[in-house]
Order: C-alpha cells, then sequence, then structure tokens
C-alpha cells in the first residue's frame, strides 16, 4: 500500500513539472515567467530569497538572472497571461506604468523588499496606475486571479 501511494505521487509530480514546460520562453521573444518553476519553487513565500540589501536576484519567476530583467522601459503591459517585460529593471525614483483590470487584479507578492508602492492583495488594482519605486531592490508582483498560471513579475529597483 505505502509503495503504492509513492508511486503515485510521483507520477503526479512528474506530470506537473511536464505541464510547466509548456510555459518556456520561446526565443526571441518576451521573457514570460516559467509556471513549472514558479510552482516548484516551494521557497517562494518564505521571504528568504532576497536579503536585506536587495543583491540577490528574485528566484521565482523567471527573473532570477541579471541579463532576465529589461532596461529603458517605464511600464508593463499584459499579453495574455503574462507581464510583458516580466522582469524589469529601473533606476530609483523611475515611475512605471503597471497595467491591471478586474480580470487581471494587480498586487505585490511576498518575497521581495519591503515598502513598495505596489498595493497589497487587500487592495489589488484592477485599473492601470503609474508607481514611483523611491528605494532600491525588488518589488516582485502577481496577478491575484492568474498567479497560478505564472502571471507574475518584477521590478529591480537599482
Ligand atoms: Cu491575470
Amino acid at each position: 500500500m505505502m509503495k503504492n501511494h509513492a508511486w503515485m505521487t510521483g507520477l503526479i509530480a512528474m506530470a506537473l513539472v511536464a505541464c510547466g514546460s509548456n510555459n518556456d520562453p520561446v526565443d526571441g521573444g518576451p521573457i514570460v515567467p516559467d509556471s513549472g518553476r514558479a510552482d516548484s519553487g516551494g521557497g517562494t513565500d518564505a521571504g528568504g530569497d532576497t536579503d536585506a540589501g536587495g543583491s540577490a536576484f528574485m528566484s521565482f519567476t523567471g527573473c532570477e538572472n541579471e541579463g532576465d530583467y529589461e532596461t529603458g522601459d517605464t511600464s508593463v503591459a499584459i499579453a495574455g497571461f503574462s507581464y510583458n517585460p516580466a522582469c524589469l529593471r529601473v533606476p530609483a525614483g523611475t515611475a512605471v506604468m503597471i497595467a491591471a483590470s478586474a480580470v487581471h487584479p494587480l498586487a505585490s507578492r511576498d518575497g521581495g523588499t519591503a515598502g513598495g508602492p505596489i498595493p497589497a492583495a487587500g487592495s489589488a488594482a484592477t485599473a492601470a496606475a503609474t508607481y514611483t519605486f523611491a528605494a532600491p531592490g525588488f518589488y516582485p508582483y502577481r496577478c491575484t486571479v492568474h498567479e497560478g498560471a505564472g502571471m507574475v513579475g518584477v521590478i529591480w529597483v537599482e
């Protein structure tokens, strides 16, 4: 009985991994969060991924590496069920417009730098708005409806 149960669990885990790989970024296309990675991280909401100095990249959205971050943009659009760009790097003091709607409510996500301008889940934005990022750090955000499908992003403020 026990053995059989463990085997079933393994099978389910493998199916989930296979499903997530369908969202791998396409060469030349926008960087989109990999839902497989987002869901399999396990420590995503623990808050331990970013140190107080903000020197660590976020590890749960496909924004793990410096090269994943787009620069020169000041707006984040919604493309399907993804943010574009999902990983955006801006200087401190930059005002960034982030798209949102009733279908895609925007809220901050745990694990980033405290005190950012993106509203908490209790007051999620349902329209596009401009947020000024005064302090350096990593500010992860999510669509409260489609977060599980990988609809997440990060603003890296230097
Ligand atoms: Cu959404």
